[in-house]
């Protein structure tokens, strides 16, 4: 049972979530934009009681995924099995309560998405036609989507691949890319003919022009329906739904060798697939009932294809239902960057799962507080730590910890008897009120508010018992003690319920601390959570932490992990600098380049860059200050050393000490000057040349 009008119409929920890739681990923008939404959503819905389906798995197919296989020197097939477990046992650990998490390799779905292509094939619905597309010549290979790179046309990207520009989000087509190449050969590619099935989207300007632009455009997100207007506005065009690559599931008709289905019209077929694993015969009614609701979760690369392109295929099919919504997220940058997983700028799930054991819920109240719902938003470790010091340890924590802990002290862990004052049943109502407020906040996928409205009910909470004191009147007026921790207790219970869906682990540690009996009744949970629902001289056990302090230092050895990532990036995409224009030989003549021993060295005093060395040039001496001492700690260790210098430079006063020439060193990737020295020992004084 929920709130809204609109949705008293649905019997049942099919929600799903987009698959994942299985070439990579999935990281926290994924997490925020998607999994998190998704899976409040889905645990919402199950404790108002209703009927759902939560579907996720890995979407196994699609160049990505061969091409990290050669990457790598492995099959496609050991790729996907990988990252598959990887990513399915990480999302297990978060909580997402996924119904099936299943495989687009799977038999079934091969099945699925086989017979899905050639009942439209049979309608007739595709058109076939010749085109020219690139292809590898020394590969011997057409190049689909990924497989050609180049400039985007629209931002400069000199990486864009043939399918989208990931730096500016533009979908493209191969032959937009300025400067295209291979990525198996690294050659320019020619053009081939090949022939390809195409999805005439132009026949469904129409009608999916009326539907999205009309009948949705004041219940989709904003980011959603412009991204679909620009699509409409700019003119459906027919669509390729075939590929000439040998990884895929192969296009099911006669001549159609070397072929397999296009992995955007196969992968959402997936998620029927996957119904059909998780309901078997039963399976139709999740898919084709008036009164089923589809909600697709999404990031927002991927609008067109739920939006416009399988709304399509649905609608070609034609025993069908559309979704009824598309909430896609906006993405989320991480310590002012964005993501990216070649650049390695990530916070890999699986990782934190090992670094931060127990501390799933605080990754799933951070990344919902900062879901980009509207725009792009940031994560920092920074924010991080506030988040769990100061709301859920101060905050939520605070106050169930106060309660639990003082009605053990006080009334032997049992729910007292208590006569409510005026104070304390205005406490109940507004607490009556959250449920339904929050409720309708996740209604509306607006899942930030929906998260701080069930933190602004442990405020509540937090304000009662601060401002009726139990741990005084116990002795002045104990029935007070006793009404205020009765209340504050009620307030814990609602609490563990509609907490629930955004602290999934929190809410069961909770609801056995309390001693809270999800079961049984009529009445969903959620409803009951407005309900007062421990009835006095209801025992409780004894009180743990919900939440724990997040040290200084377990931060700093994220942030030192992130900067560690920064440092390789940088060394990997270090170039030497560009050569200098030539110079006749004479100009290198002039120079006075030679060798020397170190006889002394020592800091400059107050200056933390400078070494002052007293070199045997074999001339008597002279005295050189070198801005190295960063890099050479101990000094003494230099004296025996041979270095190289210019003899000829004007002398010149640094630090009040004129220095008589300069020493030569290498300056690293990293800025790190390094000292030249011969490679063996020479005579004091000789030239270089
Ligand atoms: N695997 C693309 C992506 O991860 C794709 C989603 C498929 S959803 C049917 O962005
Ligand atoms: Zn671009």
């Amino acid at each position: 049972m929920t709130y809204s009008e609109s949705d008293s119409k649905y019997k049942r929920y099919t929600i799903t979530s987009a698959l994942p890739y299985a070439n990579g681990p999935v990281h926290i923008g994924h997490l925020a934009g998607v999994y998190v939404p998704a899976d409040i959503y889905a645990r919402y819905l199950r404790l108002c009681g209703e009927d759902v389906i939560f579907i996720g798995g890995s979407d196994e197919h699609g160049v990505p995924i061969t091409i990290k296989a050669r990457k790598e020197g492995v099959s496609p097939q050991q790729v996907v099995d990988r990252y598959h477990e990887i990513i399915r046992s990480s999302f297990e650990q978060l909580g997402i309560s996924f119904d099936i998490y299943s495989r687009t390799s799977s038999a079934e779905h091969h099945r699925t998405a086989a017979d899905y292509f050639k009942k439209l094939y049979d309608k007739g619905v595709f058109v076939k036609r010749s085109s020219k597309q690139y292809y590898d010549e020394e590969a011997g290979q057409f190049l689909a989507d990924r497989y050609i790179t180049g400039t985007c046309p629209h931002c400069g990207n000199e990486h864009a691949y043939g399918d989208q520009c990931e730096a500016c989000g533009t979908s493209l087509a191969a032959t937009d890319l300025i400067n295209p190449h291979s990525t198996l050969s690294g050659n320019p590619p020619v053009m081939r003919e090949t022939e390809h099935w195409y999805l005439p989207l132009d026949r469904d300007q129409e009608w999916l022009s009326r539907w999205i632009l009309e009948e949705h455009k004041s219940d989709w997100k904003v980011n959603v329906y412009g991204q679909c207007k620009s699509w409409i506005d700019a003119g459906l065009q027919p669509r390729a739904v075939t590929r000439d690559l040998d990884w895929g599931v192969k296009v099911p008709i006669e001549g159609a060798d070397g072929k397999v289905l296009y992995v955007w019209f196969n992968a959402p077929i997936g998620y029927i697939s996957f119904t059909k694993q998780l309901k078997g015969a039963d399976w139709e009614q999740w898919w084709k009932a008036d009164d089923t609701k589809l909600v697709h979760f999404i990031g927002k690369d991927n609008i067109v294809f739920h939006c416009i392109i399988f709304p399509a295929m649905l609608k070609a099919d034609g025993s069908y239902i559309l979704p009824a919504n598309v909430p896609a997220n906006e993405f989320l940058n991480l310590e002012g960057n964005k993501i990216s997983t070649s650049r390695n700028w990530a916070v890999w799930l699986h990782e934190y799962l090992q670094e931060l054991p127990g501390k799933q819920d605080v990754l799933r109240y951070t990344l919902c507080a900062n879901a980009p719902e509207t725009k792009d938003n940031d994560f920092t470790w920074k924010d991080f730590q506030l988040k769990n010091n100061s709301e859920l340890v101060a905050i939520l924590g605070n106050f169930v910890n106060r309660t639990l802990v003082l009605t053990h002290k006080f009334f032997g862990g049992k729910v007292p008897e208590a006569e409510l004052d005026e104070r304390d049943a205005a406490t109940l109502k507004e607490m009556a009120g959250y449920p339904e407020r929050i409720g309708r906040a996740i209604e509306r996928y607006t899942f930030r508010e929906a998260l701080s409205e069930m933190m602004n009910l442990a405020r509540l909470g937090n304000r009662y018992l601060t401002e009726t004191e139990p741990w005084k009147q116990i002795k002045q007026q104990p029935d007070r003690a006793a009404a205020s921790l009765y209340v504050s207790l009620q307030v814990c219970a609602s609490l563990a319920i509609v907490c629930e869906p955004f602290l999934p682990f929190t809410a069961s540690k909770l609801s056995a601390m309390i001693g809270l009996d999800k079961q049984g009744g009529d009445t969903p949970l959620w409803r009951k959570a407005a309900e007062c629902l421990l009835p006095a001289g209801h025992a409780i056990q004894t009180p743990e932490l919900l939440f724990e302090q997040i040290a200084d230092e377990t931060i700093a050895a994220q942030v030192a992990k992130l900067e560690a990532a920064k440092q390789a990036n940088e060394a990997a995409a270090w170039k030497p600098a560009p050569v200098k224009h030539d110079i006749v030989f004479d100009d290198f003549t002039k120079l006075d380049l030679r060798v020397g021993t170190v006889l002394e060295c020592s800091r400059v005093p107050k200056a933390d860059k400078l070494l002052l060395f007293r070199i045997d040039d074999g001339m008597g001496g002279r005295t050189i200050v070198s801005g190295i001492a960063k890099y050479y700690t101990d000094p003494s260790q230099l004296v025996g050393r041979q270095v190289c210098f210019i003899a000829n430079l004007p002398p010149r006063k640094l630090k009040g000490v004129e220095s008589q020439g300069m020493i030569l060193s290498a300056e690293d990737k990293d800025g790190r000057l390094v000292l030249l020295t011969p490679d063996s020992l020479v005579a004091q004084g000789v030239n270089i040349g």
